[in-house]
């Protein structure tokens, strides 16, 4: 499929690299000290798999980190690409512009909800999520409603890295460290509750009034201060929470009443990951923004983008034509090799119909996953779309330890698995045979069989 990434052209210059320890590199949301002692480096990757420097042949459960939705290294995007830095390598995006920009932008439209017409581009779900954040706050300030400057996430939410993702974000671990963050910010309730949806399929039933959380924090700073609501859909990188029944629909009619508002961040949950383009056309839900990054270039070439409803960019362009609408945006923003990696990528998904895919193998997928019930430490599995979670019981003492037990376990039965904390999240490629999601379910039972 791909004869640039045959094995004997990277893997030399690689294994050459004999010790990691005193490398440089500062590795993100890593174990630094433990991994440069005990690297994992992936060399080369060809659809449903991932091979190492010595050529072990890598099964990947993660989709990478959840973006390569078509499976690794496809020709089409890859000659795109190819073809792309050949042929144009930068253009300014302030005040110019390249013709697939705008192409890029036309062929997402037919995948776009109900309403939601337009689109800026960024190169991450963090800039996506920022974007977003200050798209909602100046919407406001134009129409004259200058007091809505508050922001509110969810607690276990994650919205990214940078300030104002990490400040409507959620998880405690992510933020402690990084000071006050952004001023007015406050969170909803999260939606887990194992006591009563524990091993439930799909969406839970218990839990559609936590959505209420919302009407107490309207009532606690008065709805008029609330610029928006920023949530994900499914709650991805805390564990796999899905929403349980009816709570989006609430979330939508409590900021319709109030003129608050809503962002799906779909960072993950978009590109047919749920079965349809956008989790927003699986739960019948528009929000007034939605935020993604990942597979809107199968995660080739960083890119994302804010999807937004026609109001929200019409009120930036009432000023005089001869002034910038918006002061916001990237050097990067519709980078001329992210959109032909998108172009290319919008190609397969369309040629294989990936988008809606997941419609067919989602029952099994769900079987597969529940299947591990009887496994020894489960004490949930959660599972929507192509996504499920096998949550284990922590260790005494020691939370994370027995997730980073199964995580090692699987690298070294042929298996790469993303695991927070000790719950293990499988998301592979859409493009997955029946035969590989026995397989992945078959690796993650043995490897629970054999730690303790
Ligand atoms: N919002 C959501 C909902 C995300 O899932 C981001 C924003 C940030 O995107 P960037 O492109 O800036 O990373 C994400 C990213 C995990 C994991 O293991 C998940 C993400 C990133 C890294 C790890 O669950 N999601
Ligand atoms: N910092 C400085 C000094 C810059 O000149 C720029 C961009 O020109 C940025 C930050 C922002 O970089 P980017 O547009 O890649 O986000």
């Amino acid at each position: 499929m791909n004869e640039r990434a045959r094995p004997e052209a990277v893997v030399a210059p690689i294994a050459a690299s004999a010790t990691l320890e005193n490398s440089p590199f500062f590795m993100p949301f890593s174990m630094n000290r433990a991994f440069k002692k005990a690297p994992r480096l992936l060399a080369r990757a060809e659809g449903m798999h991932y091979y190492t420097p010595e050529g072990r042949k890598i099964l990947d459960g993660t989709s990478g980190l959840w973006c390569v939705n078509a499976g690794h290294c496809r020709k089409q995007i890859v000659e795109a690409v190819q073809k792309a830095v050949a042929t144009l390598d930068f253009a300014p995006p302030f005040q110019m512009a390249h013709p697939a920009a705008f192409e890029f932008a036309e062929k997402l439209r037919p995948l776009l909800p109900q309403g939601v017409t337009k689109v800026f581009f960024t190169n991450s779900g963090s800039e996506s999520v920022d974007t977003a954040l200050k798209l909602a706050i100046a919407y406001h300030r134009q129409r004259g409603e200058g007091h809505r400057v508050r922001l509110i996430g969810r607690e276990k939410g994650y919205h990214g890295v940078n300030f104002g993702g990490t400040a409507v974000g959620g998880i405690v671990g992510n933020r402690k460290i990084f000071g006050a963050l952004v001023a007015g910010v406050d969170h909803m309730r999260h939606t887990h509750d194992p006591q009563k949806n524990a091993f439930s399929r799909g969406q839970p039933q218990h839990g559609m009034e936590l959505a209420e959380d919302l009407e107490r924090l309207c009532q606690l700073h008065d709805p008029s201060t609330i610029a928006a609501v920023i949530v994900e859909p499914v709650a991805c990188s805390a564990g796999v929470f899905v929403p349980p029944i009816g709570y989006l629909q609430k979330l939508r009619e409590i900021c319709d009443r109030h003129g608050i508002l809503l962002i799906f961040d779909e960072v993950i949950t978009a590109w047919g990951r749920l079965g349809q383009p956008f989790a927003t056309q699986r739960f019948g839900v528009t929000p007034d923004l939605i935020t993604t990054a990942k597979g809107i270039t199968n995660g080739t070439v960083p890119m994302g983008a804010v999807f937004m409803k026609e109001a929200l960019y019409q009120a930036f362009m009432t000023g005089p034509e001869n002034a910038i609408e918006l002061p916001h945006g990237y050097t990067y923003s519709a980078h001329p090799l992210a959109c032909a990696a998108g172009l290319g990528t919008l190609k397969v998904y369309e040629e294989e119909g990936l988008l809606t895919r997941v419609g067919s193998i989602e029952k099994y997928w769900e079987d597969a996953a529940h299947s591990l019930q009887d496994c020894p430490n489960v004490i949930d599995i959660r599972n929507i779309g192509l996504i499920a979670a096998i949550e284990l019981a922590p260790r005494d003492g020691k939370v994370g330890a027995r997730g980073m037990d199964a995580h090692l376990k699987a690298f070294e039965k042929g298996t790469y698995m993303r695991v927070t904390g000790d719950t293990i999240a499988l998301a592979p490629p859409l493009i997955i045979q029946k035969s590989e999601i026995d397989q992945l379910f078959g690796t993650v039972r043995e490897v629970l069989k054999t730690i303790s």
